[in-house]
């Protein structure tokens, strides 16, 4: 199926040009260029372990929605002994002293992953030289059962990274290592272990993937991870704390996203506004068939811009330049007491949609947003929420999304802390992708409505009291 014709592929989420996508690598800004590299298999529609290669895609920006597509950037080598053979694996991108380098995982089937080193001098970062020293740092002993996945970041003279693992009989681990010149590494410890509280962690049996480390001012410090079960890519946690000496001190800690598989293997990056902007990859719920067919699998999700809000957790916001894409606007005013249980029906907004409102509700009130709705409700995503308490709970309800059988259906479920004050939410649709907001807590979701009327929206209050205002946007892009 042609690309202009495909009515699932995003148009301002990043997807492989043919192939198969997983986690954003190497994430940057550089010059006013944003650069997206990741996961790539250009050959297939399947994770390159398992046909094809495992490489690295290359994308760049000026706005973070429309992408040009770049060759790809790094390729397993061939030979025998080489220590990508297999794969190059998730990496970030540093600037060693002005040289851009990158740190990836090189893959040697049936031996795991090593940390390996590439450079470049094009101002484009097109082309990367693989260092012949490649792997520069084997795993410390004793029972690590999975390690790779790096974050690395420059604290006075010294490199630090933090490579991903699992610990037999722990769970997963975030392991500490110092360098002064990204050669050569000294092992200082695991900055963090799991389990954590309240991210699912089961402990030995897991690893984490894709660890990343990052400052959120105040004194605070980040981490999200990927919670990895036998070869299953769960959902991705995350820990707020300080950072004491060679260990992250933990305050607080649950899963980062409620769509949980949906948005896995996040990476961060500060922008050249001063932003944290993180990128996951929203994995499909639909068959490798499916993807074959469509000829492209896997999308990043939209960037956003995290950072600790008044009530010291870690919040996500699409970042602004999405107001950019906004065309036509269809306003939303509804009051429970006066409109309770009358639906505002918006017809043809489009599958690439904005929805962002105010909202507050009484307890017990519910609001129900159906997303792309059929006109006669044949198909439908509800979105669906409501005050208990002292929270927010909402879900997503995709039984009604597709009449295609086979995508995954299953109903995700949110919360947000509430104290009845208004709160945010904000609703983002790009053909298969929807990403929800509720007070900066995301869920991330699949869906992939059979029909090509699936464009309507509605939204119903429930008579208890409530009120929501804002604006659905029909967006281009
Ligand atoms: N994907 C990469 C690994 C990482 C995993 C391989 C997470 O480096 O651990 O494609 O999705």
């Amino acid at each position: 199926m042609s690309t202009a014709d495909d009515p699932q592929r995003p148009g301002f989420h990043l997807t492989a040009p043919y192939g198969w996508l997983n986690d954003p690598n190497g994430l940057a800004q550089r010059d006013g260029t944003f650069h997206a590299f990741y996961q790539h298999n250009p050959y297939a529609c399947v994770h390159g372990d398992v046909r094809g290669v495992t490489a690295w895609g290359h994308a760049t920006s000026t706005d973070l929605l429309h992408w040009d597509h770049l060759p790809v950037a790094l390729l397993p080598d061939t030979g025998e002994d080489a220590p990508d053979r297999d794969g190059c694996w998730s990496g970030v991108l540093v600037d060693d002293h002005g040289t851009p380098t990158l740190v990836y995982s090189g893959n040697r089937r049936g031996e795991g992953q090593r940390p390996c080193l590439a450079t470049s001098d094009d101002p484009d970062l097109r082309t990367w030289t693989k260092d012949p020293g490649n792997p520069v740092l084997d795993p410390p002993p004793d029972g690590v059962t999975e390690f790779r996945d790096h974050c690395v970041w420059r604290e006075g003279d010294e490199w630090r990274q933090v490579v991903s693992a699992g610990l037999d009989g722990v769970g997963g681990a975030a392991l500490l290592f110092g360098s002064a010149d990204l050669h050569s590494w000294a092992y200082r410890g695991p900055l963090a272990t799991g389990p954590l509280p309240g991210t699912g962690e089961t402990g030995d049996g897991d690893a984490w993937e894709c660890v990343d480390v990052f400052p959120l001012g105040h004194g605070r410090h980040a981490m999200t991870f990927g919670v990895w079960r036998e070869g299953r890519t769960l959902w991705t946690g995350y820990a707020v704390g300080h950072l004491v000496g060679d260990t992250l001190s933990i305050d607080r800690s649950g899963v980062l996203d409620a769509g949980l598989r949906y948005f896995y293997a996040p990476q961060s990056f500060l922008d050249e506004r001063g932003r944290r902007v993180m990128v996951g990859w929203l994995q499909e719920g639909r068959s490798d068939e499916a993807c074959e067919e469509a000829g492209w699998s896997g999308a990043l999700s939209v960037p956003r811009v995290v950072s600790l809000g008044d009530d010291d957790d870690l919040h996500s916001a699409p970042v602004e330049e999405v107001a950019t894409l906004r065309g036509e606007a269809h306003p939303v005013d509804l009051d429970g007491s006066r409109d309770g249980g009358r639906a505002l029906s918006l017809d043809r907004v489009g599958v690439r949609l904005d929805l962002e409102a105010e909202l507050a509700l009484e307890p017990g009130a519910e609001l129900e947003v159906g997303l792309r709705r059929t006109p006669d409700d044949a198909e439908r995503t509800l979105l669906h929420l409501q005050a208990c308490g002292s929270e927010l709970r909402f879900t997503l309800a995709r039984d009604q999304s597709t009449l295609e059988p086979g995508p995954d259906t299953s109903t995700l479920r949110g919360r947000a802390p509430y104290d009845g004050r208004p709160v945010t939410l904000r609703v983002l649709v790009d053909h298969s992708t929807v990403e929800v907001f509720v007070a900066g807590r995301p869920l991330s979701a699949r869906v992939y409505p059979s029909r090509s009327d699936a464009e309507g929206v509605t939204l119903e209050l429930s008579p208890a009291g409530g009120r929501v205002t804002g604006t659905v946007w029909t967006l281009s892009g």
